[in-house]
């Protein structure tokens, strides 16, 4: 099958958007800056490092839950379906996926990183002849904008790494919503979930030894000063990452050590001692919660899957 897919209208991603989501984000109360923005080339490259990290378990068990359960893929999923990744990163995940299926279409992977999608769409296409790869550069948080001529072909939305963890209930229901818009009524839905576990295993994949997680964290100032003119001090703020149990979800911050101010794009904004920015959430679920989640989002679940320890999730929805 030749070009099957036209290049879609991509929401490309500007150095406008991050600009006013910062100056926004930190004139609130709590000040804060969307996770989105952690992945720039040198967030990318941090985060591919953090997948690979003792602590940080998901990666590698939802690698081992997609091995385990691609011969389900095969027999649950039509031959001919275009897969659609939101948020593609490396698309390590992606083959076992394409590999699953039977004679897949065409591949559509979304992602906010250009440093990640391109060398990715293109190893990809290489490893697959005949498959439409077609990359959209930008991120997924207004998908409404986004239009794919995809009404003739099955769809597999493909959303791995528990990043549906980054939004609120509220959030994570809405997208749910606009998935399903985007992908039309004959579509699935393959979506990784982290699990909610002991305290003993999930604070630590937050705060590894080697501090690579906080270097992810604190590369959110550095590209603050390379793109916005800021001037922070990055030896002046600390990582801090921890588990809000009413919220059922991991908080990451990064926190002032000392009463300063830094300038952003010719703005002032001061901190007190120990203040914080909020960067990031990551929610755990529970089977249960999920497919509450999943119903709340118009989808169905056809079938999931946890590894032994109960670790991780997959789920197939439809
Ligand atoms: C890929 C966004 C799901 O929340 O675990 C890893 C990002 N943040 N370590 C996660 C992340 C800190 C990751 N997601």
């Amino acid at each position: 099958m030749g070009q099957v897919v036209q290049f879609p209208e991509a929401r490309v991603s500007s150095a406008k958007d991050f600009r006013d989501a910062v100056l926004l984000g930190l004139s609130q109360k709590q000040k804060s800056v969307p996770s989105r923005f952690f992945y720039d080339a040198r967030g990318s490259e941090l985060f591919e490092r953090i997948t690979e990290l003792p602590e940080y378990y998901p990666t590698r068990t939802e690698i081992g839950l997609l091995k385990s359960c691609s011969p389900d893929f095969g027999r649950l999923l039509p031959p001919g379906a275009v897969v659609v990744e939101f948020g593609s990163g490396s698309s390590r995940k992606t083959e076992l996926l394409l590999q699953a299926l039977e004679r897949p279409a065409a591949y559509i992977p979304i992602e906010i990183s250009a440093a990640a999608l391109y060398p990715a769409a293109r190893r990809i296409a290489r490893a697959f002849p005949g498959l439409g790869v077609h990359p959209v550069l930008g991120g997924f948080h207004d998908l409404d904008r986004m239009k794919l001529p995809l009404q003739d072909f099955f769809c597999v939305g493909f959303f791995p790494g528990s990043t549906i963890g980054n939004f609120t209930r509220t959030e994570a229901v809405l997208f749910l919503r606009s998935v399903r818009r985007l992908l039309g009524k004959r579509a699935a839905l393959l979506v990784g979930a982290d699990l909610q576990k002991p305290l003993d295993i999930l604070l630590p994949a937050y705060n590894d030894a080697a501090g690579v997680t906080a270097a992810f964290n604190l590369n959110m100032l550095a590209r603050i000063n390379r793109e916005l003119f800021g001037a922070f001090d990055l030896a002046a703020f600390e990582h801090s990452a921890i588990y809000n149990e009413r919220k059922e979800r991991i908080e990451m911050y990064l926190r002032s050590l000392c009463a300063q101010s830094a300038s952003v794009a010719g703005r002032c904004f001061s901190f007190e001692a120990g203040e914080t920015i909020h960067t990031e959430n990551s929610h755990k679920y529970s089977l249960s919660g999920f497919r509450w989640l999943a119903a709340r989002g118009g989808w169905e679940i056809v079938k999931s899957w946890a590894d032994k320890n109960r670790l991780f999730s997959l789920h197939l929805l439809t």
